[in-house]
């Protein structure tokens, strides 16, 4: 696999605020990586975990999931977020975006920092990853290049039930649609993209899940503003400043210590991820799994 990025790649990146397709894992791979993720939603079904296996594999899976961690520590995604973040790397969250074969969720409009805390920061990124077909048929992304030289935009909370975003949050400004690109990735290829990035995507209309593995990088420097503290792991060189608490990868899947660490984790990050919301804004929804 290529690893760091070309100059006209990072050029790119830092003119249409993306950049894919990028090659990061065989197709043997990524099919390996799906089987063993849909080994673990068969494994735990409803009521055998706290919360749904889905919510864990939503939000923070790199904290209690050792797959999910596995792939936020792959090489080959690694170097090429460190062409453009630098040297040192923590993962914040590590999240799968599932939609399940003719349904009809979607993710609204939005900016990824709106409800992070951490300011309007260009210093994090999120790596997208395809473990099944991304297509315009199968709801892949859509970006607006450019559009992460505005700063946060206003968003409104929708709550709709159809989309997978938290508090079903949307832009309030008019986003023009026309000049989006759709982001066809093939399973094993991976997007990048900066979290004022402008981007939805809309229904799988197709007969196969659409799974995307979102994994949020930042570097050492960057601050939780909102909450009162904030977790990260650190992957690649190191982290001087200690503005994250560091968490490290899983060694088996949801372990007493750190479902124990999940829970203060999601608890910490509420403070953040709930600013200014109309009404509470619950765990995710049990919108992913087939289980
Ligand atoms: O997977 C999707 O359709 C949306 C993902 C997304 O919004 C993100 O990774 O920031």
């Amino acid at each position: 696999m290529p690893a760091s990025l070309s100059s006209s790649q990072v050029n790119s990146y830092q003119t249409d605020g993306f950049l894919f397709p990028v090659d990061v894992l065989s197709r043997d791979n990524a099919a390996s990586i799906r089987s063993e993720i849909e080994t673990t939603e068969r494994t735990y079904p409803k009521g055998s975990l706290p919360q749904p296996v889905s919510q864990y594999f939503r939000v923070g899976a790199h904290v209690v999931i050792p797959i999910m961690a596995e792939i936020a520590k792959t090489p080959a995604v690694l170097d090429a977020v460190q062409s453009i973040l630098g040297p040192d790397l923590l993962v914040w969250s590590c999240e799968l975006f599932i939609k399940e074969p003719n349904t009809t969720k979607i993710v609204s409009w939005h900016q990824d920092l709106t409800y992070w805390g951490m300011g309007e920061t260009d210093d994090q990124l999120t790596a997208w990853i395809a473990l099944s077909p991304a297509t315009s048929q199968s709801g892949c992304m859509k970006f607006v290049a450019g559009s992460h030289k505005n700063s946060i935009v206003p968003h409104r909370d929708t709550f709709h039930e159809d989309n997978l975003l938290s508090r079903g949050q949307e832009i309030e400004v008019d986003v023009d649609e026309a000049t989006a690109t759709d982001i066809v990735l093939q399973p094993g290829q991976m997007s990048l993209h900066h979290g004022r990035m402008f981007h939805a995507s809309g229904p799988n209309t197709s007969g196969d899940r659409r799974i995307g593995c979102a994994i949020r990088y930042v570097t050492p420097g960057v601050k939780q503003l909102v909450a009162q503290r904030d977790y990260a792991m650190l992957v690649r060189g190191c982290d001087v400043e200690r503005n994250w608490i560091n968490v490290a990868a899983p060694c088996q899947a949801f372990d007493a210590d750190a479902m124990t660490l999940y829970e203060q984790i999601r608890r910490d990050q509420a403070a953040a991820l709930t600013q200014g919301a109309a009404q509470p804004v619950e765990m995710y929804a049990d919108t992913a799994s087939r289980m």
